[in-house]
């Protein structure tokens, strides 16, 4: 690792330096920053691939470029919060331990996708990391989730004393006792780049930037008050603190992630290639809007203050816009991690209010639409998920009859409650067989006609 000369101190380390933490996380700090004096600076990581592009970062001052676009034009932020950059690969696994183990860092972000609590990599570095700290005698930290999941936070915690239990009891009773899991809810759209949005950004810069990203203008970060030691200083940049996270986790992840998965795997089957072309398409927004106010927002636990159909208004706006070009494949990436939190609670808190969830259904169906491999137009749709060998798998040696049972029975993605119950198999298949038959847009227009919506 090496530090610049700063008078930023290396006090937080954020881990899964790709584009999402770019724009948001450390854009936060970097905006907080520029605001009030802090020497808060962030040491950026990346476990796997990558580390050449760190070094290119290193060699450009640390410094990118955030570029807030839509209709109305772009801002542009200069992110200079970066002081450092670690890669196990590159740098030998003992660098980041030593970081992890250093008495000047207090906080440790995380953004490794869904998957990442499950594939044991992040945690393992993180085990060894914190093993070294208490040797050293230091005391515990705050470990801060930002991704994409119900109680992120307690979540993580789970997944890291699994780990640590695995091969030391005693350094699973360190971590519980001297280190804080607060969980967070973040929310920001910024597409994975492409060479076109890079293009976008190189002229909007007047420079290229390769370590720059294009995002939405809308930033939202809720965070849980459990911190060990001083917060990290983001009250300028608008984080908010909260006593209980549940309620802003559930109103994100069901209504805008449930209502992305929706739009991509259906989208994309129809031919819609990003999230502004599928709102372009009426069938595909009135779908949408009454996914998250029929089938999402009844669902969800008390928010006092919380303007639900303002805020299903907002996200139909941020949808529309038509400067992001957010891909429907790159959302449809790890659908197996991400049909729990954002559809399938809410199919469960619906079927126990007896409450309809036929476009929740479709969304189910299309899944298994998308694992046969090709859209409504005899296009290839690509399969990128951590199941894909037993999806792979489960596709061949399953016949059309069977194959949605088949699916359902996939015990990490379905819970028993779900996959057990009759009305919730018959429904998805119902979803399932329509799409087949119809198309993804006329199966979405049939369910919208049927269900006569008020
Ligand atoms: C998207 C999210 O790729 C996806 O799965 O649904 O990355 C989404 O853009 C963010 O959660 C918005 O905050």
């Amino acid at each position: 690792m090496s530090i610049d000369n700063t008078p930023l101190r290396p006090r937080w380390l954020h881990i899964g330096f790709g584009a999402f933490a770019r724009a948001h996380t450390i854009a936060a700090l970097d905006r907080s920053q520029k605001e009030g004096l802090s020497d808060w600076g962030v040491v950026v990581a990346r476990l796997n691939s990558g580390a050449e592009e760190l070094d290119a970062l290193a060699q450009s001052g640390y410094e990118y470029h955030v570029a807030e676009v839509d209709d109305a034009g772009a801002t542009v932020q200069t992110v200079e919060a970066v002081i450092g950059t670690c890669h196990p690969l590159r740098d030998g696994a003992d660098a980041l331990h030593s970081l992890i183990a250093s008495p000047t860092l207090s906080l440790i972000t995380l953004t490794i996708t869904e998957k990442g609590y499950r594939d044991g990599h992040a945690m393992t570095a993180l085990c060894d990391g914190l093993a070294q700290r208490k040797q050293s005698g230091n005391n515990g930290l705050t470990i801060l989730s930002c991704d994409n999941l119900s109680e992120n936070g307690a979540l993580t915690r789970q997944s890291l004393l699994t780990v640590a239990a695995q091969t030391d009891a005693s350094l699973a009773t360190w971590i519980d006792r001297e280190c804080r899991f607060p969980s967070s809810m973040v929310d920001r759209i910024v597409p994975a780049m492409t060479r076109e949005s890079h293009a976008k950004l190189d002229a909007l810069l007047g420079k290229s930037d390769p370590h720059g990203v294009i995002c939405e203008p809308f930033f939202q970060w809720v965070i849980e008050d459990d911190f060990l030691g001083s917060k990290p200083p983001l009250d300028l940049a608008g984080v908010q603190w909260v006593d209980d996270i549940r309620p802003w986790e559930a109103m994100k992840l069901r209504m805008l992630n449930g209502s992305h998965t929706f739009l991509a795997l259906l989208g994309r089957i129809a031919g819609h290639k990003t999230i502004d072309a599928c709102m372009a398409d009426a069938v595909f927004s009135d779908a949408v809007s009454r996914l998250m106010l029929l089938e999402s927002a009844p669902t969800l636990p008390a928010l006092p203050g919380a303007d639900l159909p303002a805020y299903a208004q907002r996200l139909v706006e941020r949808f529309r816009n038509a400067e992001l070009k957010h891909r429907t494949e790159q959302i449809a990436t790890d659908t197996s991690q991400k049909l729990p939190q954002r559809l399938l609670e809410s199919i469960a808190v619906n079927m126990h209010d007896d409450r309809d969830w036929a476009l929740s259904a479709l969304a189910i169906g299309a899944w298994g639409v998308w694992l046969l491999g090709q859209d409504d137009n005899h296009e290839a749709l690509p399969l990128s998920d951590p199941l894909e060998s037993e999806l792979t798998a489960l596709v061949a040696n399953s016949n059309e009859a069977e194959f949605i049972d088949n699916l359902l029975n996939l015990a990490p993605v379905f819970p028993v409650s779900l996959a057990q119950n009759a009305a919730f198999r018959e429904q998805v298949k119902g979803a399932y067989a329509t799409i087949r038959s119809l198309g993804a847009r006329a199966a979405i227009a049939e369910t919208l006609n049927q269900k006569a919506f008020l």
